[in-house]
């Protein structure tokens, strides 16, 4: 991965190491993880070697960057932001066991691995999903409160992104939508909830750990909106241009399952034109960091031409 935001054509040119601070964010989260989970071998060892299982099984850590890099930019210690960018994969994760069970999209291949029910079984893999849900606002408790942001203010900004007004809220949409016909702007809905929401979650809790003023909050919003826009439709693509082995999930799958994606609305070219122009409208929310939100822009650049 060589993207740096003199890739594309948004904003001005800019280099920035990408691949090093994935490296060092991914390896900060994974041990912040491992560190914050009970051991697999913990009572009821079944559990926790479930959880662990989808946990550690390989996924992009994109969640945890964009809280990192969104509090970075606002001039945060990355220790503070840390539980909440933990919480975030937990949530992430969990939502992702759930998502694969027969009774929702009934997938047999994840993060490169057989899914979690077709090892653990499905009782398992239901406890697993809700133990990191329940997990991630144990992690996030650890957080600490600032004057403009309370404790109690964070963990409900996470309670909210996860709940039935947007991340379930954007499941039971995109259930409810298989094998119908549904315009755009019900497509919009399902993936402002089922993936901008907690993507952007992400930067705002960033944010938010770094005592974030009200201007900056509002412009980490508007990226995080746009991002996570941006990265369902890049999501659409890929499962219809990717292959399983490339993606670590099965590709194919959204036609399989007669769901209505961007590019069966609108064809794949038009796709990739949304897709640029919603990360354009990112790159112009950072306006306000005046080139000191490198990581921000760099994770949104990536994040479009990323091809798994
Ligand atoms: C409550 C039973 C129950 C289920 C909830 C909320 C939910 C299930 C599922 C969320 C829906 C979902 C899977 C949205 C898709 C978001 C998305 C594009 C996920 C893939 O994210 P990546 O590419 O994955 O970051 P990795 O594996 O790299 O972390």
């Amino acid at each position: 991965m060589a993207a740096t935001t003199t890739d594309l054509a948004f904003g001005p040119k800019r280099t920035f190491d990408l691949q090093g601070f994935l490296a060092s964010s991914t390896a900060a989260v994974n041990a912040a993880l491992d560190h914050d989970l009970p051991a697999a071998t913990t009572k009821p060892a079944t559990i926790h070697t479930a959880m662990r299982y989808s946990l550690f099984a390989g996924g992009k850590r994109m969640r945890p960057a964009l809280c990192l890099a969104a509090a970075a930019a606002c001039g945060g210690n990355p220790v503070h932001a840390m539980p909440l960018a933990c919480a975030v994969e937990c949530i992430h994760t969990y939502s992702l066991v759930h998502d694969d069970l027969p009774a929702m999209d009934n997938d047999d291949y994840r993060r490169g691995k057989p899914t979690n029910h077709k090892v653990f079984g499905e009782g398992v893999a239901v406890l697993a999903g809700d133990a990191l849900l329940t997990e991630a606002f144990e992690i996030a408790a650890r957080c600490r409160g600032w004057p403009r942001y309370s404790h109690r203010k964070i963990i409900l900004e996470l309670a909210h992104a996860a709940g039935s007004l947007q991340l379930i809220a954007g499941q039971v949409a995109d259930l409810e939508g298989e094998g119908k016909k549904i315009t755009a702007a019900q497509l919009r809905y399902i993936h402002e909830r089922k993936t901008s929401a907690l993507l952007c979650c992400s930067v705002r809790l960033g944010g938010m750990s770094a005592n974030c003023t009200p201007a900056q909050l509002e412009a980490l919003t508007d990226f995080g909106y746009h991002v996570g826009l941006a990265f369902q439709v890049i999501d659409d693509i890929l499962d219809v241009t990717q292959t399983s082995e490339k993606l670590g999930k099965t590709a194919g799958k959204d036609t399989q399952a007669q769901k209505a994606t961007y590019p069966s609305i609108v064809g794949l070219e038009k796709s990739r034109q949304i897709a640029e122009q919603l990360t354009g409208r990112a790159f112009a929310a950072l306006k306000p960091f005046r080139g000191k939100a490198p990581a921000l822009e760099a994770l949104a650049a990536y994040l479009l031409i990323r091809e798994k």
